[in-house]
């Protein structure tokens, strides 16, 4: 596998030489600095593959290529908004930069109600607690139909949040939920997503899904021509969330995306931290059965909750069995010679990084250390095969 990491370009307080000593030899970025729905200039792409390879990396992933919202929402006449998508891939592949990952999620990425959870032997993850993001729901954005979607326990929990919680701590809150959106594009407030939230009114799961359909459609042959490989990321935490239908969730899903434009380019991240989330998710299964599709694999653990709360463990700590999922990409790639790169999803805040700033979830100690156990269970895996 390819040992990856995530660079969020020339603002990362990460650098590239800090990067070169964690061993990682593949970079995974985008050009953050581009708003969605415009084409990703090939100059611009050149320039930052060569400061890439000028510091010894290969740019092995995009991450992520992003979908318009118009295009989630099925909304207007969106030709060039599939012409633009197709421009940027084709400027990638003429820079040589072939894996694309992308999400579709609406409105938001990944969410999280804490940023900074403690860890029991010191330092901090990120936490989805579920009373929270209720309490968020029914009590800051007075969403009612939200109580459908959480357990007594988790509801008791958020009306008692809701009577205590200060100014700031809403404020924190709203903050946390809107830190997984990457880069420097828009964090809604309040009225904000009141606002984006109605323009997903009407628009369901079914819905979603033949957005989704017509975009792969209008991309995936694209990529064929230009050797492409597109990978969708799933979604954080994998259930609907705010009332928004998620439908990158299990392995029907999964099922239904890979039918849509049955094409190798039309691939997934595997990132057993998404998936991981959902109970009903068995993630080494899943692992063999889409390990032929998977094109890039996030690796982080998760520990769940029974009321819907879950928190980023150690890489080789929570609820998901690391080494069976490796092993099933390892198998995969003997049987056809592919090389998939991986990259360690998140990682706790640790020593010097706490309190350094870091893009949340993304410090340089909790991901380096996450890497090397990571490295370390592929090296046993493939010396006792
Ligand atoms: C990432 C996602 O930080 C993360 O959890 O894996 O934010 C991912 O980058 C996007 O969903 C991909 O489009
Ligand atoms: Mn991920």
């Amino acid at each position: 596998m390819i040992e990856s990491w995530r660079w969020y370009g020339p603002f990362d307080k990460i650098t590239l030489p800090q990067i070169a000593q964690t061993g990682a030899t593949g970079i995974v970025t985008a050009l953050h600095e581009v708003p969605y729905g415009e084409v990703w200039p090939r100059e611009t792409i050149a320039a930052r593959n060569g400061e890439i390879r000028a510091a010894g990396f290969d740019w092995v992933v995009v991450e992520s290529l992003p979908v318009h919202e118009r295009i989630k929402r099925g909304e207007g006449d969106l030709s060039g908004l599939f012409a633009n998508y197709r421009q940027s891939m084709a400027n990638l592949a003429a820079e040589g930069v072939t894996t694309i990952c992308y999400n579709f999620m609406p409105l938001l990425d990944w969410t999280r109600t804490d940023l900074a959870a403690p860890v029991a032997r010191g330092g901090t993850c990120l936490r989805f607690e579920a009373s929270k993001m209720a309490a968020f729901e029914l009590y800051m954005l007075n969403r009612p139909e939200a109580e459908a979607d959480y357990t007594p326990e988790a509801l008791q929990k958020a009306a008692i949040w809701h009577q205590q919680a200060t100014e700031d701590d809403r404020t924190l809150l709203l903050h946390s939920i809107m830190s997984g959106l990457p880069g420097a594009y828009d964090r809604y407030d309040i009225a904000g997503l009141k606002t984006a939230l109605k323009g997903y009114d009407g628009i369901g799961q079914d819905a979603l899904r033949n957005h989704y359909k017509r975009f792969l459609q209008e991309v995936v042959p694209a990529a064929e021509d230009l050797g492409i490989r597109l990978c969708v990321h799933p979604d954080d935490p994998p259930r609907d969330i705010l009332g928004l239908p998620r439908i990158v969730s299990d392995a029907d899903d999964i099922d239904f995306i890979l039918g849509a434009v049955d094409s190798p380019a039309n691939g997934l991240t595997f990132c057993t931290g998404s998936l991981g989330a959902n109970p009903a998710n068995d993630l080494p299964a899943m692992a063999s059965r889409f390990a032929h599709r998977t094109h890039f694999v996030h690796l982080r653990n998760v520990r769940k909750d029974p009321d819907g709360s879950f928190e980023e463990a150690a890489h080789l700590e929570g609820d998901t069995d690391m080494p069976a999922v490796i092993a099933a990409f390892l198998k995969e790639e003997r049987a056809t010679g592919r090389a998939i790169p991986l990259r360690p999803d998140h990682g706790h805040e640790l020593l010097e990084d706490i309190g350094r700033g870091t893009h949340p979830g993304y410090p340089l100690i909790g991901r380096l250390r996450g890497l090397a156990e990571l490295r370390g269970v592929i090296a046993g895996l493939s010396y006792s095969r």
